[in-house]
């Protein structure tokens, strides 16, 4: 559809005063606001993260285009987050110790508030220790942990760890994703579930806090 291309491409160039009104104007044509994420801002994302890794563009773009990014994100939020579900669970999300990307796990926290999740967010570089704090004070049913990098993620395998030797390992369901994490990752580390997207992060999380609870 030609809207998605014009979000992707104007994501792609950072323009995000367009990317905003392109995301409005696709809104008032009656597209699916899940189509309007995936195929326009996600795939332009994605072509980015091609670029980037291809040296064709550079940290500065890479931001430029985060923040149109956002500005997209902010238009679908209040869509994508009212959906007048009741109250499945609660979650702790972060992502790990020394990474800084936080799109995709700001995406999961917002599917999963949609669908009627409870979510506390500790933002980004989040160490082992305070994800243990976090786990000890607001004792959620469901711990998050997003890593967008082969070296920290980790960092999820420490958190484990941690919580294992604070006892609170079987207190706890302990899911993955982010774009360094596969499956099999997170079945070595000894997580509960993973997933790769939004969409099926939040379906996971529903099987987790039943199977669990
Ligand atoms: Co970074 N970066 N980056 N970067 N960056 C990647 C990840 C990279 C793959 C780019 C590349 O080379 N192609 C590469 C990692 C290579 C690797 O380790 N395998 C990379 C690198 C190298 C770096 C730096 C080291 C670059 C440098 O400084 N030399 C540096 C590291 C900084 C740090 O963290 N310490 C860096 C910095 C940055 C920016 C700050 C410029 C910016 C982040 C801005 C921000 O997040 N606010 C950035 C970006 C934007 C990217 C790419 C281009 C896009 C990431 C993104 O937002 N994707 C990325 C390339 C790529 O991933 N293709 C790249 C869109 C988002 C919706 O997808 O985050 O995957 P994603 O989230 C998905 C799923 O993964 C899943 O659901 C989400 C929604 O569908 N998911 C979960 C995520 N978390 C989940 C948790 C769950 C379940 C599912 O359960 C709890």
């Amino acid at each position: 559809m030609a809207i998605l291309q014009e979000i992707s491409e104007n994501l792609q160039k950072g323009y995000a005063p367009k990317v905003t009104e392109l995301v409005k104007q696709a809104l008032n044509n009656k597209l699916d606001p899940l189509q309007i994420l995936n195929d326009g801002l996600i795939n332009g994302m994605n072509i980015v993260g091609v670029k980037f890794r291809n040296n064709e563009i550079y940290v500065p773009e890479v931001l430029i285009a985060a923040r149109a990014m956002y500005a997209g994100l902010n238009i679908l939020r209040p869509i994508l987050t009212q959906t007048g579900a009741t109250y499945v669970g609660r979650v702790v999300i972060g992502t790990v110790k020394g990474d800084i990307h936080d799109i995709g796990k700001n995406l999961v926290k917002m599917m999963m508030e949609g669908a009627g999740f409870e979510v506390i967010d500790l933002g980004v570089d989040v160490s082992p220790e305070k994800f243990v704090d976090a786990v000890k004070n607001y004792k959620p049913d469901i711990l998050g942990m997003s890593a967008l990098l082969t070296t920290t993620m980790l960092n999820m395998k420490d958190t484990i760890e941690a919580l294992k030797s604070e006892n609170l390992r079987d207190k706890v369901v302990v899911m993955v994703g982010g774009a360094a994490v596969t499956e099999s990752y997170a079945v070595e580390i000894g997580a509960n579930g993973y997933a790769r997207d939004s969409v099926s992060a939040v379906e996971r999380a529903k099987e987790l806090v039943l199977n669990y609870k």
